[in-house]
């Protein structure tokens, strides 16, 4: 064969061949498993993956600022048992996603941000790239794992290991790098489909050993008053038949952390909310589910819980949580379900519920304190205060169980906490294991894109304002989202002065700001309401529409405490002026 026939040949079949790219096989290997919504920011390098993705079917939710993205992929993330999946530019982008990597991961979350980044050559000798920055580097620490994918044929690979690494075990934030380069590069398209990998069972169960259970049986049985505490691992696990269950053959009185309310219903006649202080205080017996003992249990030690001698059985996937702050008696290690359902199956049929005067105390304290706190919701006052406003969010979450409640601030989430009944599994979501501000918009969006429910709001005008830009992408997606805002003017309250200039205090805002107005701009319903039955006329108002709305609820600039219910923390100075 002559050589100007061998290469007609070879440019024939180089014209045969199909061919696939980094961008498709990237998108390819998202939809294989099952990952078809992208939360993020475009730019260079991944604005054509992000208009590609979506002619591809999958959808592409755009944000103002990518900590929102992120925060909208990590509750996906929590509500869905699937990663949530954030995408980001380089550097600065990927910075401003790192925030809420690290929020999934403190928070068991499965989430994977991924980053598009610069030239590895440039970035490797720091010669000064477009938004250079070793990126992943910064993420490791930050992440249960982090990868980088250098070839197209890694793609199918790596995307596999970060599906697994943020869903196995205890779940978790993921970073993939994928350098600017990766998306162009060109590979035979079947050679590319094969190696593309569809994760077969990402969170495989987890099986206690039935030595674990049955001495966790033994120390429960032994309880004179026993107590369940549910955590937000709880709600992600998706047992809720079994967890009930469990429960109510127990007969034990249980206290749902805040992510955990609506598990069970509020309103169940075993569940200790309202009696906090007290259960805490006397429970002997404490079998932890899905919670850890970390400063929002108060480290399982000291005044919080009492001076009767305590015992703790604690089921959790993860086998270091055991011991991380006292001494567990009864470990048991595996995924929720499983641990629960083995539980329930060693129990039996003649297990005999939790000693009545336990319960019986347990249900005269709670109806003690809810009956304490029912004329203060009850009030129409004007300035509202948090009571008066609460009452009617309260009334509203009843009358809609299925809607979502998405909730920051101090005052704003602490007396939200205690205030609203929940009824279902996994409608509260808030600031989380850190308390941070910021989560609120990003919780909302993703709430109605992953479940199509109605969602609710209420936000501290301060904790809003972390994320408040993101009322435009509520307009511009016709999110059925209302947005309450507590305002009172400034962070715990509006009425801090300076002592000894003409600059605000560092605390307070523009005194009676229209946050509403900011809805308006959009096309988004706004309101201003300034009595409890202004409030109320307009979240069910939102509701009934199910149109994007925000409510600027007026509160009394005096109501709020410093730092809510844990001004406790605030370190005080000695020298500090009386
Ligand atoms: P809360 O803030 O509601 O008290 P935490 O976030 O402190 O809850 O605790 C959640 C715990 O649940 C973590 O220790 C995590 O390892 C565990 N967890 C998460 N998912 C599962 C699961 N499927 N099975 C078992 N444990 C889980
Ligand atoms: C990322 C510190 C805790 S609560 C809060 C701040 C700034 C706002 C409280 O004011 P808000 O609520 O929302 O108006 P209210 O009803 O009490 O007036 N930065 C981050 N996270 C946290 N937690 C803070 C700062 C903080
Ligand atoms: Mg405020």
């Amino acid at each position: 064969m002559s050589a100007a026939v061998q290469s007609l040949e070879t440019k024939t079949a180089d014209a045969e061949q199909e061919l696939t790219d980094g961008f498709n096989l990237m998108i390819d290997a998202l939809k294989l498993n099952g990952l078809t919504t992208i939360y993020g920011v475009p730019g260079i390098p991944i604005t054509d993956f992000g208009r590609m993705a979506q002619a591809a079917g999958i959808r592409v939710i755009s944000f103002r600022h990518e900590q929102n993205a992120g925060n909208a992929a990590s509750i996906a993330g929590f509500l869905t048992k699937k990663p949530g999946v954030c995408l980001t530019v380089s550097a600065p982008g990927f910075l401003n996603g790192l925030t809420a990597l690290a929020h999934a991961t403190t928070n068991c979350f499965p989430m994977i941000l991924i980053s598009g980044s610069s030239e590895r050559e440039i970035v490797d000798l720091q010669q000064g790239d477009y938004e250079e920055m070793d990126q992943l580097a910064i993420a490791k620490p930050l992440c249960k794992a982090a990868f980088r994918v250098l070839h197209a044929a890694d793609i199918g690979i790596g995307l596999a290991r970060a599906i697994r690494a943020a869903v196995s075990g205890r779940p978790g934030g993921v970073y993939l790098d994928l350098p600017a380069k990766l998306f162009g590069q060109v590979m035979n398209a079947e050679a590319g489909a094969k190696s593309l990998v569809k994760v077969i069972d990402a969170a495989p169960a987890q099986i206690p050993a039935p030595s674990a259970v049955k001495r966790a049986l033994d120390v429960l049985k032994g309880a004179k008053r026993p107590l369940i505490i549910l955590g937000k691992g709880a709600a992600y696990a998706q047992a809720d038949d079994d967890i009930r269950a469990l429960v109510e053959k127990s007969g034990i009185p249980f206290l749902p952390m805040s992510m955990a309310k609506g598990l069970l219903p509020d309103l169940h006649p075993l569940c200790a909310g309202a009696a906090r202080s007290t259960v805490l205080k006397d429970a002997d017996v404490v079998m932890l589910i899905g919670a850890r003992l970390n400063w929002l249990l108060s480290h399982g030690k000291g005044k919080t819980w009492g001076t009767a001698p305590k015992k703790f059985i604690q089921i959790d996937i993860e086998p270091k949580e055991m011991d991380s702050n006292v001494e567990i008696v009864a470990p048991v290690v595996g995924d929720i379900g499983s641990c629960v359902s083995a539980l329930l199956a060693a129990m039996g049929s003649n297990w005999s519920a939790a000693p009545a005067d336990w319960v019986k105390t347990v249900s005269s304290k709670r109806e003690e304190n809810v009956a304490k706190m029912a004329p203060r919701l009850m009030n129409n006052n004007s300035p509202m205060d948090y009571h008066g406003a609460l009452g009617v969010l309260r009334t509203i979450i009843k009358e809609r169980p299925d809607a979502i409640l998405v909730n920051e601030g101090a005052n704003t989430l602490d007396l939200a906490r205690g205030v609203i009944d929940m009824y279902q599994p996994r409608k509260r979501l808030d600031v989380g294991t850190w308390g941070v501000m910021g989560i609120g918009m990003g919780y909302a969006i993703a709430a109605a894109i992953e479940t199509g429910k109605p969602v609710l709001a209420v936000e501290g005008d301060s904790a809003f304002g972390f994320s408040g830009m993101e009322v435009e992408t509520i307009c511009r997606y016709k999110l059925p989202v209302c947005i309450v805002i507590f305002n009172n003017d400034g962070i715990y309250r509006g009425t801090d002065l300076n002592s000894v200039g003409s600059d605000p205090a560092p605390t307070v805002f523009v005194k009676g700001s229209r946050y509403d107005k900011m809805m308006e701009a959009f096309g988004g319903v706004g309101v201003h309401a300034t009595t409890p039955d202004e409030l109320k006329r307009a979240v069910n108002a939102a509701m009934d529409s199910g149109k994007p709305t925000l409510i600027n609820a007026a509160i009394d600039p005096a109501a709020g405490s410093e730092s809510g219910r844990i001004g406790n923390l605030n370190p005080q100075s000695a020298l500090k002026k009386k």
